[in-house]
């Protein structure tokens, strides 16, 4: 990758650290959902920058894939554990960050500062062909040697232009595989940590959809949301809030969407025994003789 394509990739993570930290800072009691999630949104817009995901917001034993509804009177209380994840994009160009905050108390302090750790760990031996058996080994070490677990069935991915999960997933335990991190491949390491058996399952819906391709008989109004999710997500994630402010009562062409297999509907992911979730999250590109972060 040359100097200028990097130096791109590199402001889509800087935009997309910036909206992180401003969303885990707007966390307190009392504020909603909806307006951390707009916010870090709109930050992203102001600073040139698309949102390339809708934001994350996962309490608790959610570990990921919550974002508020349109309406959503979702507030914060004393004591939630909170995950800010958070993705920025300047053409196609993919920065994804998280990170957790608690609500007021300092009852989870070791359980995040396990997941940030094992982050940093990672980062600290990512180079150009380490194996990712390697990198979650060192993820899974690390977690547990705080005194809890991983969650196995959540892993790191590499990213390349418009697609967010671009093929190699990066485990967060030692897994065995010899798959390796070449070169110049941009991923997402992002360790789970928990105070549960460390595995998710599938929930409800999210609010969180991606358009996948047309399919069916549709009718009028799916097709022109259709044609919006073609022109401006490029196959990327996005929210029923989105939608919502670019055609009126987007609700209903939405659920025939996903009715016909249109418009995948992701689902909220839960920690499987209801334990805690911390996450940390960065975007890296991968070098010779290490990493550079892209998401500070
Ligand atoms: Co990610």
């Amino acid at each position: 990758m040359d100097e200028d394509e990097l130096s791109k990739w590199k402001r889509a993570g800087g935009i997309a650290g910036k909206a992180r930290d401003l969303g885990a800072r707007m966390v307190e009691e009392g504020v909603t959902y909806l307006e951390v999630a707009n916010t870090v949104e709109d930050l992203i817009r102001d600073h040139g920058a698309r949102v390339a995901f809708p934001t994350n917001i996962a309490i608790n034993d959610i570990a990921a894939h919550y974002t508020p509804k349109p309406n959503d009177k979702g507030k914060f209380q004393y004591g939630d554990l909170v995950k800010i994840d958070v993705g920025a994009h300047i053409d196609g160009r993919i920065g994804d960050t998280a990170k957790t905050v608690e609500v007021g108390s300092n009852t989870y302090h070791g359980l995040i500062l396990a997941a940030k750790l094992s982050l940093e760990s990672a980062i600290e031996v990512i180079r150009g062909g380490i194996s990712l058996s390697t990198i979650g080994s060192i993820v899974e070490r690390t977690i547990n040697s705080s005194g809890f677990k991983p969650i196995v069935n959540l892993t790191g991915h590499s990213i390349e232009r418009y697609n967010l999960h671009a093929g190699l997933s990066v485990p967060n335990y030692d897994d065995r595989s010899r798959d390796y991190l070449p070169v110049g491949t941009i991923v997402a390491i992002e360790p789970f940590a928990t105070t549960g058996v460390g595995e998710v399952t599938s929930g409800k819906r999210s609010n969180i959809y991606r358009f996948v391709r047309p399919r069916g008989k549709l009718k009028e109004d799916q097709i022109a949301a259709m044609e919006i999710l073609r022109s401006e997500m490029n196959r990327l994630p996005f929210s029923e809030r989105w939608l919502s402010r670019k055609i009126e009562r987007s609700e209903r062409p939405l659920k025939g969407l996903v009715r016909a297999g249109s418009v995948y509907s992701y689902p909220i992911l839960k920690e499987t025994s209801g334990g805690m979730v911390a996450q940390w999250e960065h975007t890296l590109y991968v070098t010779e003789n290490g990493c550079k972060v892209l998401t500070y």
